[in-house]
């Protein structure tokens, strides 16, 4: 039990022989040919079935006896082969029906990718001891669900946690493509369509042709499973030199020889992956190249991808992650106000295939955010929401976050655009302004570890963001439970251990890093790893606390502010306009309040910071004690590995709590009115041991020391 199975173990269950008369004894796949995803499911429920029940069907390719079967295919390829279909489900691309009413169970697709879904809904079911009647049809909310990997072509993954690249190393598409296609199952299991295969900060020699052919490999490992790839663009590539492309001398693009120039790659790209689904591409932002260098429009920029697309049927996924960082004469603006400042007046300029991925708060990723408002101010446009599963500013996967609950903040936020209900969720599904394209984007970042993305528990991420993907109204609660009794079993003293674990993790991680709509205070310059509050001031990044020694916060009223709160619709703009409608966990995001400000706690705003701080970090302690009780009710591999987790992050919030009180009672002045704060009666510091070897040094930040040293 090394993790690389996730979900997908299949592991047997107990009195299996009772379910052996409920089961099918024949598989009806209907398209023999290998590779084609209605095959995969025909294979997957057979070694699925076999595993879990240690019942050999076998599976016949086209028509057969529909008694006592089970049969996957497309509805179309159903009533080719059996003449006809009684009845008429309402699907949508990618959809299913599944049966198990009756002798047969009917697992048909809207397309083969659905087919797939179906089998692995109904394996998910049996595996977890399911055997209720069902007969439904089930359609994804939304049409684009992808997960993008932050993959550079050395082998590097930029803010990934579990090892090196599983698609490149040494400038080159990796030979053995084995776990790619490991992947590609594990995404297809949870409704995922698309992969983009490299770093949003992207390098032209991904477009040399032995890449490009690099690229078709990847494609050819992930289409059994109906995964499509797509690839992140450097915007300037035409003036990169890339070898065996022409060198321009321009990127300009509405320049024509830049756009045939990337006609001419995008057509050498669906030579090799005649499916690609598209490019992402991240322009402008953070030193990247774009069309601004020319004095184009990011529209102008994007609609150059699109129309070296569109006659391939390929979409732009656009990153609306556009700020001038870096730029001295700009820094003092506000960085939340960026995406609606330079997409807002380009509505309606993007053509048809173009997304406009937008990161879920108007920073980055952080522990608590509002909504984007972007989400509100581009009716015209395709929109998806870029997620993050890789925990980057979240404890990088040595802290258990269960980030669901964190996402529906933001899925099922009512932007109440034109007073009307405007749900987050219902804006990237394309329902809200009637778009075609929309939906999810997930940062993975998974890598060569066999847990996949870095930690066990750190997987029920991924699983739930393809979940919600498919269905944003699901709960986050029972996605969790079906995770667990998939990945470990079902003996109830698991699933509520690992549920009340997960569901407190967020909540407390907000708690010990930080609270009250402050952001993650860490380390901002480079790492985004551990605490470290000064670094988020004064710098060009603009993720600012504005802490001084009497106030904190961020004013972003219309009123004093930076006027963020006026990009929402006025509904929404007054309540964050006001202290008094705002709610507590946003409060400093949208306010510069003294610490003795009074919350409507009935506590201040200081206290609070305090007694958070230790709350957060002493249900982390918990996570510890409550895993420890798993010990001989699941495998002792994984339990032993996470067991090291729970105990590094037991240590570390410890560490977080005190950087993070240290640093404002230092600042503020303003005692802990549990004296607390600074009082340690039981620790033995740094600076009172000796070990051979070690030397003492100061600790930069002061506050991350136990005493300075
Ligand atoms: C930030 C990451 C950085 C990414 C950037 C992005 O720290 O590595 O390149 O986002 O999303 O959160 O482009």
């Amino acid at each position: 039990e090394n993790g690389l199975a996730a979900w997908l173990r299949y592991a047997p269950l107990s009195g299996a022989q009772h379910f052996h008369n409920s089961l099918p004894s024949h598989i009806v796949a209907l398209n023999s040919t290998l590779g084609s995803p209605v095959y995969t499911a025909g294979q997957e429920l057979q070694n699925g079935i076999q595993s879990i029940y240690g019942k050999q069907c076998d599976v016949h390719q086209g028509h057969w006896d529909a008694a006592s079967s089970l049969v996957v295919g497309t509805i179309d390829q159903y009533k080719k082969a059996y003449g006809s279909l009684s009845i008429n489900p309402d699907l949508t691309g990618d959809g299913y029906w599944l049966s198990t009413e009756g002798s047969t169970v009917q697992i048909l697709g809207q397309n083969e990718r659905g087919a797939l879904y179906g089998a692995f809904q109904y394996l998910s079911m049996i595996a977890q001891g399911n055997f209720t009647r069902v007969a439904y049809a089930s359609n994804p909310d939304a049409p684009i669900r992808w997960t993008n990997e932050w993959d550079n072509l050395d082998g590097s993954i930029e803010r990934g946690f579990a090892g090196n690249s599983i698609f490149f190393a040494n400038g080159v598409v990796v030979s053995n493509l084995t776990r790619v296609s490991e992947y590609a199952r594990i995404l297809a299991s949870i409704g995922i369509n698309g992969v983009v295969v490299n770093n949003v900060n992207a390098n032209a020699s991904l477009l040399r042709p032995g890449n490009i052919q690099g690229l078709g490999r990847i494609a050819d490992a992930m289409r059994p499973y109906g995964v499509q790839i797509g690839v992140s663009l450097f915007f300037s590539s035409p003036t990169s030199a890339v070898q065996g492309q022409a060198n321009l001398t321009t990127f300009d693009p509405i320049d024509e020889s830049v756009v045939s120039w990337w006609a001419n790659v995008t057509d050498q790209i669906y030579e090799a992956v005649p499916d690609m689904a598209g490019y992402l591409v991240k322009a402008n932002s953070e030193g990247q190249p774009g069309p601004l260098t020319y004095n184009r429009t990011l529209a102008q920029g994007a609609n150059l991808f699109a129309k070296a697309l569109q006659p391939h049927g390929g979409v732009v996924m656009f990153r609306a992650f556009v700020y001038n960082q870096l730029n001295e004469s700009d820094w003092k603006a506000d960085r939340a106000n960026a995406a609606v400042d330079f997409f807002k007046p380009l509505d309606g300029e993007f053509d048809d295939n173009v997304v406009i991925q937008i990161k879920y708060g108007p920073i980055d990723f952080q522990v608590r955010e509002p909504a984007s408002p972007l989400f509100a101010n581009i009716p015209q446009s395709n929109t998806a929401i870029e997620l993050q599963v890789t925990q980057e500013y979240l404890g990088q996967q040595c802290h258990l976050v269960y980030l669901p609950p964190l996402w529906k903040t933001i899925l099922d936020f009512d932007m109440r655009v034109d007073n009307e209900p405007s749900l987050v969720r219902n804006i990237v599904s394309g329902q809200r302004f009637k778009k075609a394209l929309g939906g999810y984007a997930g940062v993975v970042n998974v890598g060569t570890n066999e847990t996949w993305i870095g930690s066990h528990l750190a997987m029920s991420n991924l699983y739930a963001y393809g979940r919600l993907a498919w269905d944003p109204t699901s709960d986050p609660t029972s996605i969790l439970q079906d995770w667990i009794r998939l990945t470990f079993n079902a003996d109830p003293s698991v699933i509520n251990t690992i549920t009340q674990m997960s569901l407190e993790s967020w909540p407390a991680y907000e708690n010990y890093s930080g609270n009250l709509g402050e952001q993650t205070l860490t380390d901002i310059l480079y790492t985004h790893f551990g605490p470290n509050p000064q670094t988020q001031d004064n710098t060009a990044w603009g993720q600012w606390t504005r802490a001084d020694h009497n106030m904190i916060g961020m004013d972003r009223t219309v009123s004093n502010g930076t006027g963020n709160s006026g990009q929402y619709p006025p509904a929404v703009a007054t309540d964050y306009e006001n202290i008094a409608t705002t709610p507590d966990n946003l409060l400093l995001w949208f306010h510069h309040v003294n610490y003795t400000t009074v919350l409507k706690s009935g506590v201040s705003v200081i206290q609070d910071f305090y007694n958070q701080h230790y709350a957060g970090a002493a249900t982390a302690q918990t996570f510890l004690s409550q895993w420890q009780l798993l010990q001989g009710k699941i495998d002792d591999e994984r339990f032993t590995d996470q067991l090291y987790r729970q105990s590094y992050q037991a240590g570390h919030a410890l560490v977080w709590r005190d950087a993070i009180v240290n640093f404002y009672h230092n600042l503020s002045g303003i005692a802990d009115k549990e004296g607390r704060v600074g009082n340690h009666p039981y620790r033995i510091e740094a600076e009172d041991m000796e070990l051979e070897g070690y030397v003492k040094y100061a600790v930069s930040p002061f506050e991350a020391a136990s005493n300075a040293m």
